[in-house]
């Protein structure tokens, strides 16, 4: 859907009355999403970004979408600096009532500037390819080994990534230089390239939208008017080459204590998204 489309239907359903009827509507057709090809049980969506980018708090955002309350599904890490994520693990969601949704998100140890400890781009390429299981142990000196008890030598379409999300900083994705060749932009577009030579679809979901825009933090619903918003979706697509259309500005939970449904139904929109060029991927698998 267009950037426009999108702005429309977005809209409609932040108009107040309906908003926690529109997020209910959203929530039931994707808890009960159906994956275009029979042997692939849950969607795989592989997020990655620089360090304090949002990684974590926007899984942990979507799982309390789901259950209805706050919930921790992927560590945040409240300070700056190093990494917290370290190990791989693929984030299970489920719903109020315990059922398990068709989605799972891989949540990555951060990708920093090469003298820093990160996660080494083999090693993402690897989780692309569904060759990490649940449980390695990122190690910045060197990446997965064939021999490791975490190395999946056979992965079949349910291991593999569906679509990959960069998460980017909404509010500090202009200080991010990309003259050197080591960045973190340059580690970012490498993996950009190798998805798109396995033809995994790609999108950025560009967190902090209520630190970026002043009017966004006051009231979420100026997001898709927001000139400042524009800007920066368009420095990500300069940054990354990813067309705007397939960049979703959000506002992760960081530090509130209830659910919100103008916070919901953004979330919501991205993973539909998200969600939704996943399954056109295996589709296409199927196809061929
Ligand atoms: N204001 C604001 N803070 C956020 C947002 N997303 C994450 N944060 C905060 O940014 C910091 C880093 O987030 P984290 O999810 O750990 O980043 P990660 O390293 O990419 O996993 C934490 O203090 C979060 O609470 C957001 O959309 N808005
Ligand atoms: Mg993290």
């Amino acid at each position: 859907m267009c950037c426009a489309g999108r702005r429309e239907l977005f809209c409609q359903l932040m108009v107040n009355p309906k908003l926690c009827r529109n997020k209910k509507k959203i929530i039931e057709e994707l808890k009960h999403f159906d994956i275009a090809h029979p042997e692939v049980q849950q969607l795989r969506i592989l997020v990655h970004g620089p360090v304090g980018a949002g990684k974590s708090s926007f899984i942990s955002s979507i799982a309390s979408v789901f259950r209805g309350r706050m919930v921790q599904a992927a560590l945040v890490d409240a300070g700056s600096g190093t990494s917290f994520t370290t190990k791989f693990k693929s984030v299970k969601f489920k719903d109020k009532e315990r059922n398990v949704l068709p989605f799972v998100i891989s949540d990555i140890m951060g990708l920093e500037d090469a003298e820093v400890a990160g996660a080494p781009t083999d090693d993402l390429v690897m989780a692309l390819e569904g060759h990490l299981k649940d449980g390695y142990l990122f190690n910045p000196a060197g990446s997965v080994q064939k021999e490791d008890q975490f190395y999946n030598s056979c992965p079949t379409l349910n291991d593999t990534v569906h679509c990959l999300v960069s998460v980017l900083p909404g509010d500090k994705i202009g200080m991010m230089n990309d003259d050197q060749v080591h960045t973190v932009i340059q580690k970012l577009r490498e993996i950009r390239l190798k998805a798109s030579a396995l033809t995994i679809p790609q999108v950025i979901v560009m967190t902090m939208a209520d630190k970026a825009c002043p009017e966004v933090n006051k009231d979420l619903r100026m997001i898709y008017r927001s000139k400042k918003i524009k800007e920066k979706m368009l420095e990500c697509q300069n940054k990354l080459g990813v067309t705007t259309n397939y960049i979703y500005p959000v506002k992760n939970y960081h530090e509130e204590t209830e659910l919100r449904d103008d916070v919901d139904i953004l979330l919501l929109s991205a993973l539909k998204g998200i969600l939704n060029f996943a399954n056109d991927h295996v589709e296409e698998k199927l196809d061929d």
